[in-house]
């Protein structure tokens, strides 16, 4: 436990910096907006934050299209007040993580304008360059390279008129992807990284690393609707993925010294492959992010929503935590700025609100792992009450309405879709206070804020020591006193049972018994040795009063955890 690396018993603090504070009361959130909030973000305990990139971006994909890498975005500040953030966070012992986004730049940034002013630039072949498919007319329909869809809908290449050929973007058309196969691409992006962690910065969450090893030759993937094919069997954790990482921390990490902290977010790993990323002896990266968890409610694709059931959760997680109990770590996440709420989407965002919020921040953070608290979770805040097809702004959510309704879909479908999973749920203003805008800006914030800021706000938190808020702030002192939290065993317990998340931790002789209710019913919690139980004590819970441990009737969404040895 004494050499466990820091980060196992840190929290993490996820803040989208256009939807966080604006201090200038020009709508969008900035650098000074962050640094005038440290105090609440010192009182909830957090160890870390996580910042959305604030790189020089066209924001076609609010900042992961950057343009830039080694500078700031006018719209959210400068690099001096970047470096005055760093400045303050390490002041307080905090640390600071930047989004690394190094599987595609914008369109805009001058390696692709370079790469794409002619088939002969040096840099033509830091991106990925096709021609036509076989015996097809270039910029027919049909005749891309492969058949693959983009993330954003529509195909994953873009003819260039200019030269004949294709470019390969998997997310929007102004996001072309860099090719990792090019040793001037992977040098480039060391060096950026060096730059930055020679300026202070603690680490990177990185956006799809695990894309950025393609399998050539590009092929043809399973085919899919509207004529396009799945490609993700031809990039997902791709051949050369680990040996790119391994290459990327010797280069960057190797031989500085510091408390570092490196999370790869992760579409589509498995658990097998996630050992083999966060082993330690492999020295790739510290943990990831996996999305297994938050695909059980969605069927083919993100826009099939499917019922949630708390057992498929329960052997998910179950397995996650199993299989990375020896080797290697769990991030754990229930929101970021593309997940709709959770509060909404696993828990009761109605008259069990603020209960349901507790209990998934209970039922998270006691896991085996490192947690990630997106902004604004830690108020209980819900999915946001769109109601039209202009109400959505995000790129993936706006694309993906154009292209159901070009294939025949019914406009109310395809809405009642977005307005559960739209990733515009996670991107509404933060609630500050309930006065003008939520208190987010003096001006007109740039994405509606939620009418329920009368409501749920920060000041009102804080003020009640019954809030979220609160709850948070406990779950995260818990991980930094109690040992077991950060260090112990997992087991999960009644695997079966349809409404009660149950599992222990165990670290030596001292043990953790989580117990929890999803469901607005009482509900009984059928632990086996509850017996054995009595007189342990009740660290945290989230109602009045407890029955004592023997006979564990849990009332309408409570959790508990309870403390022996
Ligand atoms: O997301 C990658 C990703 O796989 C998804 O979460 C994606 O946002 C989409 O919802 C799939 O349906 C990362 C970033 O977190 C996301 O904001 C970016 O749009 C994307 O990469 C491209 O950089």
């Amino acid at each position: 436990v004494t050499d466990a690396p820091w980060w196992r018993s840190a929290v993490v603090y996820q803040v989208y910096p256009r939807s966080f504070a604006d201090s200038d009361g020009d709508g969008i959130g900035d650098l000074r907006g962050v640094i005038d909030r440290l105090p609440y973000l010192a009182e909830l305990g957090v160890d870390v934050l996580w910042l959305s990139p604030v790189y020089p971006s066209p924001q076609d994909d609010n900042g992961y299209d950057i343009s830039d890498y080694q500078g700031i975005d006018p719209a959210f500040g400068t690099l001096d007040e970047l470096d005055e953030l760093i400045a303050a966070l390490h002041a307080r012992g905090m640390k600071l993580v930047m989004d690394l986004v190094v599987n595609h730049t914008s369109d805009e940034h001058p390696w692709f304008v370079a790469s794409r002013s002619s088939a002969d630039d040096p840099k033509r072949d830091w991106y990925w360059w096709q021609p036509a498919r076989e015996g097809m007319t270039p910029g027919a329909p049909g005749a891309e390279p492969t058949n693959w869809a983009s993330f954003f809908s529509g195909p994953a290449w873009e003819f260039d008129e200019a030269s004949g050929e294709y470019f390969l973007h998997l997310f929007s058309r102004k996001q072309p992807d860099l090719n990792w196969e090019n040793p001037e691409v992977r040098a480039a992006v060391h060096a950026m990284m060096r730059w930055w962690l020679d300026r202070g910065v603690d680490g990177f969450r990185m956006d799809v690393i695990n894309l950025i090893s393609k399998r050539t030759p590009l092929a043809d993937g399973r085919p899919g609707p509207g004529g396009l094919g799945d490609g993700s069997a031809e990039y997902v954790c791709g051949p050369r993925i680990h040996e790119f990482l391994q290459a990327l921390h010797e280069e960057v990490f190797a031989g500085r010294t510091g408390a570092f902290i490196t999370v790869g977010e992760m579409p589509g790993v498995t658990v097998d492959e996630a050992v083999l990323f966060t082993d330690p002896e492999r020295r790739e990266v510290d943990m990831v992010f996996q999305f297994e968890h938050v695909g059980l409610d969605q069927g083919e694709s993100k826009w099939d929503v499917r019922p949630f059931d708390l057992r498929a959760l329960k052997a998910s997680f179950g397995r996650w935590q199993a299989g990375l109990a020896e080797r290697g770590w769990n991030s754990l996440y229930w929101n970021n700025h593309d997940q709709p709420r959770v509060v909404s989407r696993f828990g009761d965002d109605t008259r069990w609100r603020v209960e349901s919020a507790k209990l998934l921040g209970t039922v998270l953070h006691l896991h085996r792992g490192t947690p990630y608290v997106y902004q604004g979770e830690e108020l209980g805040m819900t999915n946001a009450p769109f109601v039209r097809a202009g109400d959505f702004l995000d790129i993936e959510s706006v694309n993906h309405y154009a292209a159901a309704i070009a294939l025949g879909a019914e406009s109310e479908s395809v809405l009642a879709a977005l307005r559960v999973m739209s990733r515009d749920n996670a991107r509404t203003p933060m609630q500050w206070g309930d006065g003008h805008a939520g208190g987010f800006t003096t001006g007109t914030p740039w994405a509606p804020v939620n009418p329920n800021h009368t409501e749920i706000n920060a000041a009102a938190a804080v003020a009640d020591p019954d809030s979220v808020f609160h709850h948070y702030r406990r779950l995260i002192e818990l991980r930094h006193i109690e040992p077991v939290v950060a260090h112990g065993d997992f087991t999960m317990l009644l695997p079966d049972d349809p409404t009660v998340y149950a599992f222990t931790r165990t670290l030596g002789p001292r043990q953790l018994l989580v117990v929890a209710n999803f469901s607005g019913e009482d509900a009984l919690a059928e632990v086996q040795d509850a017996a054995a139980w009595a007189g342990a004590e009740l660290v945290l819970g989230n109602w009045p009063d407890p029955d004592p441990v023997e006979a564990i009737v849990l009332r309408p969404w409570e959790a508990r955890v309870y403390r022996r040895g």
